[in-house]
């Protein structure tokens, strides 16, 4: 059985390039919503019931696993799915004890959509795992609208750097979590506006470690030596959809299936 993969559009990509990388085996279900897309602006309950329709839409597919590829439907979304689905759910990490253990201070920042940041999400985190871990996080409200419009190197995307970047002068961070599945996309980019010792994470390295822990223990990982396949469905921009798998998954000419989760 496969295993489904989820986010609001092409961000969760990066997860499923780990996934991939990780366990080449697995057969993947991607889905992303580019139709509905952003989630970061979206209230609490639509968020939710778009997770829900994803979660429909795999119990569909008979995936043995649902990996959340997307920390807004995460923040927001995971704790009222769990115990809902016959599958096995994973949250995605928010990677803050991997950033603590590089930040000798404990200083984090996080950057992340607005919905994301308003939750609390890894601050939250930080608060359960060590009182002395300072979280500063930044929403970026433009970049996933940006980089799903296909500004992924240009000035735009620059100055959009530039400025969010910005507001980490003088908090002298260590290391900064990237808590949106779009920003590795750019994470080139957001460097060039960083201290150069400011460690960047990616989250989607700790959700796919957790993904192959649950496989392994519920003795679920795919024994077959081919390598996994691997399906793509989105809501809408079929192109565009093609054009970032290709970018991120380094896959030539995928098929792109249409879907309208509102079914679900
Ligand atoms: N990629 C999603 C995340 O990780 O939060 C957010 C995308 C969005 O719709 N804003």
């Amino acid at each position: 059985a496969p295993i489904g993969v989820f986010d609001s559009g092409s961000g969760g990509l990066t997860v499923a390039r780990q996934l991939h990388k990780i366990l080449p085996g697995e057969n993947i279900i991607y889905v992303g919503d580019m139709k509905r897309m952003p989630y970061g602006p979206r209230k609490p309950e639509e968020i939710i019931k778009f997770m829900d329709q994803f979660l429909h839409f795999f119990a569909s597919k008979n995936v043995k696993m649902a990996v959340f590829a997307c920390n807004t439907m995460t923040s927001w979304g995971y704790e009222k799915a769990v115990g809902r689905t016959i599958f096995p759910l994973v949250p995605m990490s928010t990677a803050v004890s991997e950033a603590a253990a590089v930040s000798p201070h404990k200083k984090i920042g996080v950057i992340a959509t607005e919905a994301t940041v308003k939750k609390g999400f890894h601050a939250d985190m930080a608060a359960k795992i060590d009182k002395n871990i300072e979280v500063y996080a930044v929403a970026c409200p433009d970049f996933v609208t940006l980089i799903e419009s296909g500004h992924i190197e240009d000035a735009v995307l620059e100055n959009a750097a530039r400025s969010y970047m910005l507001k980490f002068k003088e908090k002298s961070i260590e290391s900064l979590i990237l808590g949106c599945t779009h920003y590795p996309i750019i994470s080139d980019i957001l460097k060039k506006y960083l201290d150069t010792d400011v460690s960047l994470i990616n989250p989607a390295l700790s959700t796919v470690k957790k993904t192959e822990q649950i496989l392994r223990d519920g003795q679920m990982l795919n024994s077959a030596r081919t390598e996994g396949k691997m399906e793509f469905f989105f809501s809408s921009a079929p192109e565009h959809a093609a054009h970032m798998v290709k970018i991120v998954m380094g896959l030539e000419n995928p098929f792109i299936n249409n879907i309208d989760l509102s079914e679900f």
